[in-house]
């Protein structure tokens, strides 16, 4: 089989390129280890930029997400027993972003690819990309115990974090870089309506909490938990109980409880690979960076990512120009760093670490307070959230 590109992954990176590549009349086929229903079980990210939504609208994948979508003007950031709300609309002069599940954009995408009757493999075993630093570049992969071969013009690795593509560059052609924090997040989806209109970030002595939503009557809910505690540890009832200690007393009494329906425990880690480029393997989303879920970058990244290969690869067929495709990875690990840099100062700002103790609490109350009471600080804040320009 030959295709133009084949992209290694069916998350929302591969399935994004892959829509927005059919849409332009460049074939593709996407290849992943496990199946369908398996990758609309993660539950992930849910907050999105306007930069993602705006791309999901040109791809032709956002009419259930206007319908069902929860735009958000704002968020509260909670600490020292009160909340303070984040008005992101009126600090970035109108900008806001979009509550909807990523399990909800990936179905629409597969859906959108299955009506377009664009290939994909789910199932595959052993995976692998070959000959990317040449011209001749092709995917090989088993199923059924059969060995398949797909020729291209490019691969692109889509394949999030513990993928095969990264794994497969030269290991002097990359360097990494790397912080693990010293906590998780314990996360839980229960069918109750959402303690607060909005998302509530809350710094606590005890531990981190977030309060987020997928809809006006479904909660997903997180706090910081030691590294090593097993989901076993945590019935809901001591979840419940946790939360509720590190909100403000009116969300709190306020919160509603039910059994969980979803429960697993997430690290947290800051993670780059740098170029994102080799021949003619592209590394996209997850498979080239990581960040700690505080600041609601992972999926937003991955879309620019997205949005910036897509462009490079349709200007080649198109105009037979190397030009995008040479800008790639500096333009992509521009705008990666920057929300690098974003979500490691949240994570710092709202997290208890085990070593800098009430000194560190102390110093985290008065950034907040700073953050909340200066508009110049609360806008830095704001524009970031909402995610810079793409
Ligand atoms: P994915 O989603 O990991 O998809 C990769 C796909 O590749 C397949 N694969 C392979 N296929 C073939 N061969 C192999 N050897 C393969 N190895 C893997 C996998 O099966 C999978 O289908 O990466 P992608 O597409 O780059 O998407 C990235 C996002 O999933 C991720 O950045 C976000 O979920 C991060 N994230 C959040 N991002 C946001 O923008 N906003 C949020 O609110 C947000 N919240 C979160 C998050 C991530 C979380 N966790 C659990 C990591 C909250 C959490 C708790
Ligand atoms: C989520 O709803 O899962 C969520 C929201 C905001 C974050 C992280 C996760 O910063």
């Amino acid at each position: 089989m030959r295709t133009k590109v084949v992209i290694i992954g069916s998350g929302p990176s591969g399935l994004l390129l892959g829509q927005i590549l059919t849409r332009a009349g460049v074939s593709n086929v996407i290849i992943d280890r496990v199946g369908k229903e398996y990758i609309l079980g993660r539950v992930r990210a849910g907050v999105l930029e306007e930069g993602l939504v705006k791309l999901l609208e040109n791809a032709g994948v956002a009419d259930r997400l206007h319908k069902e979508g929860l735009p958000h003007d704002g968020f509260s950031l909670a600490f020292d027993g009160r909340d303070h709300r984040i008005d992101l609309f009126d600090l970035t002069g109108g900008q806001r972003v979009m509550v909807y599940g990523q399990t909800e954009v990936t179905h629409d995408l597969m859906d959108a690819r299955e009506r377009d009757g664009s290939l994909t493999i789910y199932d595959a075993e052993n995976v692998q990309p070959h000959d990317f630093s040449g011209k001749k570049s092709y995917v090989t992969y088993q199923k059924d115990g059969v060995t398949h071969r797909i020729d291209c013009d490019f691969i692109a690795g889509c394949d999030g974090f513990h993928g095969v593509s990264r794994k497969a560059v030269p290991q002097g052609a990359i360097r990494e870089y790397e912080r693990v924090y010293p906590f998780g997040w314990l996360g839980i989806l229960a069918e109750v309506p959402p303690v607060n209109h909005e998302l509530i970030y809350a710094n606590h002595p005890r531990g981190f909490a977030l309060c987020s939503m997928r809809s006006n009557t479904r909660s997903r809910y997180y706090v910081q938990c030691p590294l090593d505690d097993k989901i076993e540890d945590w019935s809901d009832d001591r979840f419940w109980d946790e939360i509720r200690r590190r909100l403000p007393a009116h969300h709190a009494e306020a919160m509603k409880t039910a059994p969980s329906f979803e429960k697993s425990i997430a690290p947290l880690r800051s993670f780059v690979a740098e170029p994102m480029r080799f021949g003619s393997l592209f590394l996209a989303g997850d498979a080239a960076h990581i960040v700690p879920p505080t600041g609601a970058k992972g999926l937003n990244l991955a879309a620019s990512d997205v949005h910036y290969l897509s462009q490079g690869l349709i200007e080649y067929y198109n105009e037979g120009s190397q030009a995008g495709l040479d800008a790639y990875s500096g333009r992509a690990l521009d705008r990666v760093w920057k929300a690098v840099r974003f979500s490691w100062w949240m994570t710092t700002m709202m997290h208890r670490f085990p070593d800098t103790g009430d000194f560190g609490q102390k110093i985290q109350e008065a950034e907040l307070d700073y953050l909340v009471h200066s508009r110049a600080a609360a806008t830095s804040l704001a524009e970031n959230y909402v995610g810079l320009p793409y």
